[in-house]
């Protein structure tokens, strides 16, 4: 069994666009697994630049279907832009019907400012949608220089931001489920359900 400070070493020395998270199997806390089963996810995913947030949209659904999260219970809630992304969240947060709210979207970089604009408020007003509805709202939006870094981060060889939002979403939903759970106190050392099952 490797150590968390060796682990945390070593994911250091990936190389990659950034860091992965790592398992940490031997730290107690409340953690959120990987099971979609019985959750219930929105995705609201941006027009604009469809042919890249077509591909992130593939790898969200794939891994939220993987995990476990029926048909049923994934939707898809199309908008125009990556600047209505947290308009579209905050409307499927206020159902109470959804347990996250996937967020994809590309903005590429131009030759005016309006790129800052678009991709700063989109990130600023997913923020906000999350903290205030309590709920996770997960940021899959590349933004990147050039369409070539964008496709990298749609299922090319960068990954794919879209599945890695799944993630995000089903580990997000479920900590806040084992946080529920553990009211009125917050759990101890030993009394937290400290592995994910
Ligand atoms: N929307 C994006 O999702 N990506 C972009 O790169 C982009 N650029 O560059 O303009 C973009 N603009 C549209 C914006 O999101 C809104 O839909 C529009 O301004 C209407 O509110």
């Amino acid at each position: 069994m490797t150590a968390p400070e060796t682990q945390l070493a070593d994911a250091s020395r990936v190389p990659g666009h950034r860091l992965p998270a790592v398992e940490l199997d031997d730290w107690e806390g409340v953690r959120g697994s990987a099971e979609g089963s019985g959750l219930r996810i929105a995705v609201a995913c941006s027009r604009f630049n469809g042919h890249v947030t077509g591909l992130l949209l593939t790898g969200a659904l794939a891994e939220l279907a993987r995990c476990g999260v029926a048909e049923a219970d994934r939707t898809v809630v199309w908008v125009s832009g990556a600047f209505e992304l947290p308009l579209a969240a905050k409307a499927v947060a206020l159902t109470g019907q959804y347990d996250a709210v996937i967020c994809l979207g590309v903005v590429i970089r131009g030759e005016t400012t309006h790129y800052d604009i678009v991709a700063g408020e989109c990130a600023a007003g997913i923020q906000r949608v999350q903290l205030e509805m309590r709920l996770p709202v997960v940021f899959g939006v590349l933004t990147t220089e050039n369409l070539e870094q964008a496709l990298a981060r749609a299922g090319g060889p960068v990954g794919n931001k879209g599945t890695e939002a799944a993630m995000t979403a089903i580990e997000m939903a479920n900590v806040l489920r084992q946080l529920q759970w553990a009211r009125p106190g917050m759990p101890t050392s030993s009394s937290a359900p400290a592995k994910a099952q």
